[in-house]
C-alpha cells in the first residue's frame, strides 16, 4: 500500500514539475544526402524572417516522436520518421524546446512551406551564417556534426 502510495506520489511530483517548465515544444533536424531541412518562420513578428528546425507543441497526451510527425505533416506536409534525439532541453519562452532526429520516410513527398515563408535543405558549412530564432542556434554545433556523422 505504502509503496503504491510512493509511487503515484512520484507520479504527482514528474507532472508538477513538467507543468512549472510549461508546454514542451518538438523541433525537427530532418536529414537527407548530408542536408538539413530548415525552415523560415512567418510568425510572431519578432521571429519572423528568421530560420528555424520545424515543430510545434506537443499536445495533452502526445508522446513527443507522434507530434514531430503530426508537425511535420501540418507544416510540411511531408511524413518523416524520428530517429532519435540532439542537444539538451533548451528554455524558450513557451516552455522547453527538445529536438529530434528525423528523415523523411520513404516516398515521402518533397516538404512544402505550408506555413513557413520557406523551407530549404542546407549543408553542413552553411549553418553557422543562417539567421538562426536563438533556441536553434544553440544546437548549431550539435547540427553540424550530426550532418558530417552520416
Ligand atoms: N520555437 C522555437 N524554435 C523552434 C520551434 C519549432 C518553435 N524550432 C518556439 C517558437 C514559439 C514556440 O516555440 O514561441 C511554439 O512554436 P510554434 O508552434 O509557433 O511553431
Ligand atoms: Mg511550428
Amino acid at each position: 500500500m505504502l509503496r503504491i502510495l510512493a509511487a503515484r506520489s512520484e507520479v504527482l511530483v514528474e507532472r508538477a514539475a513538467a507543468l512549472a517548465a510549461g508546454p514542451v515544444v518538438v523541433a525537427t533536424a530532418a536529414v537527407r544526402a548530408g542536408l538539413l531541412l530548415i525552415a523560415q518562420r512567418t510568425r510572431p513578428p519578432a521571429l519572423a524572417g528568421r530560420w528555424e528546425l520545424p515543430g510545434g507543441r506537443v499536445e495533452p497526451g502526445e508522446s513527443e516522436p507522434d507530434a514531430v510527425v503530426r508537425e511535420c505533416r501540418e507544416e510540411l506536409a511531408t511524413q518523416v520518421r524520428v530517429t532519435g534525439r540532439l542537444g539538451t532541453d533548451l528554455p524558450i519562452d513557451a516552455g522547453v524546446l527538445r529536438v529530434h532526429t528525423a528523415e523523411l520516410a520513404s516516398g515521402a513527398p518533397e516538404p512544402q512551406a505550408l506555413e513557413h515563408a520557406a523551407v530549404r535543405w542546407a549543408g553542413p558549412d552553411e549553418l553557422a551564417e543562417v539567421d538562426w530564432v536563438d533556441a536553434d542556434r544553440a544546437v548549431v554545433a550539435d547540427l553540424v556534426a550530426l550532418l558530417r556523422s552520416g
